[in-house]
């Protein structure tokens, strides 16, 4: 008797009077529709738009280890005074403030961070700012060793000559294409990088401040620069005694403007209602002599 029960539910029955082959379409049908089920909403929450084709030139190649190369320079061989510097938070901190972010509204807040990580002190009097006038100013710091402009400091030194921007919808760094800041937007992540280590530089400067201007051009003093949009306007006037401009006139150029022209007397007024004393040299000797050095055939040297 109990070999009969147990027998009985060993054999096999079709199931609901369904064919074999009727079973396995269905299961094939039922699996193909959970896997549409998964496969739609998985692929819609995936799915991102290409990165948009910008105007400006994309973000510069290798860049996160170029930052880092030049934070570990500066910080162990330029000034090795700042050696205590984290280079790989400071690297960290920069690509943060920029990936995954729409690059038409970079914020300050965005570099809130790396500000954090990189302050570092400038001494007083030893301030050089420069409008137009890039070459000759660093070629004057390359020499005076103590004086600074924004680009011998940490993070002017870290980013100067990059580009760099992300995409919303991307975790990568878009190195085809970044927003031009006057062709597609004024807030993408290096302009705004620019103005705000620019305040911060003007902020942090104190006793007498310079500035090179470049005398070869009309706008000698133009408001709309960063020198003349943010850097004048966030000198704090009771730590900044005076500021004195080099206007300096390139060998061999025809058009020259000097510290009696309107932009540089603007500038002068700018100063004045904002309690700096102004002074104002054309063609300062010492940077004078460096471009006699790269032009001694020129009989103005
Ligand atoms: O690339 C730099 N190292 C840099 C860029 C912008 C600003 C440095 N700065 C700081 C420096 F410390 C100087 O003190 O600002 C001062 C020079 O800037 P400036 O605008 O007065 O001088 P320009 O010769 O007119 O411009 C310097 C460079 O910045 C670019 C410009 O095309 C040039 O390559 N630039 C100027 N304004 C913007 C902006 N809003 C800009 N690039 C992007 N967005």
């Amino acid at each position: 008797m109990a070999n009969h029960r147990f027998s009985s539910v060993s054999e096999e029955e079709p199931c609901c009077n369904i064919s074999k082959k009727t079973q396995i379409c269905l299961c094939v049908f039922f699996g193909l529709l959970i896997a549409v089920i998964i496969a739609v909403p998985v692929g819609i929450l995936m799915w991102r738009p290409p990165p948009k084709q910008w105007k400006g030139e994309g973000t510069t190649a290798h860049l996160y280890e170029i930052l880092l190369g030049r934070c570990y320079t500066y910080t162990q061989i330029v000034r090795p005074e700042l050696g205590h510097k984290d280079c790989q938070k400071i690297g960290k901190a920069f690509t943060k403030a920029f990936l995954m972010k729409d690059p038409c509204s970079s914020t300050e807040q965005d570099y809130q961070l790396l500000m954090e990580l990189t302050d570092e002190a400038v001494p007083c009097d030893k301030t050089l700012f420069w409008s137009k006038s890039s070459e000759l100013a660093h070629d004057y710091t390359r020499v005076r060793r103590d004086m600074f402009t924004l680009e011998d400091t940490l993070l002017g030194y870290m980013a100067d000559g990059l580009k760099w921007c992300g995409d919303p919808g991307s975790s990568e760094m878009n190195y085809h294409s970044c927003p031009d800041w006057r062709e597609d937007c004024s807030n993408n992540p290096f302009s705004v990088f620019w103005n705000t280590v620019s305040k911060r530089f003007a902020e942090d400067a104190c006793g007498v401040v310079h500035v090179v201007l470049n005398g070869s051009i009309s706008n000698t003093f133009d408001e709309r620069s960063t020198f003349g949009r943010v850097e004048v306007f966030n000198l704090h006037p009771e730590k900044v005694n005076r500021l004195e401009a080099w206007v300096m006139h390139d060998i061999g150029s025809v058009h020259s403007d000097s510290c009696s022209s309107s932009s540089v007397n603007d500038l002068k007024q700018i100063l004045k209602r904002r309690n700096i004393t102004f002074s104002c040299q054309n063609n300062y000797g010492p940077i004078r002599l460096l471009q006699c050095v790269k032009n001694p055939g020129d009989s103005s040297c």
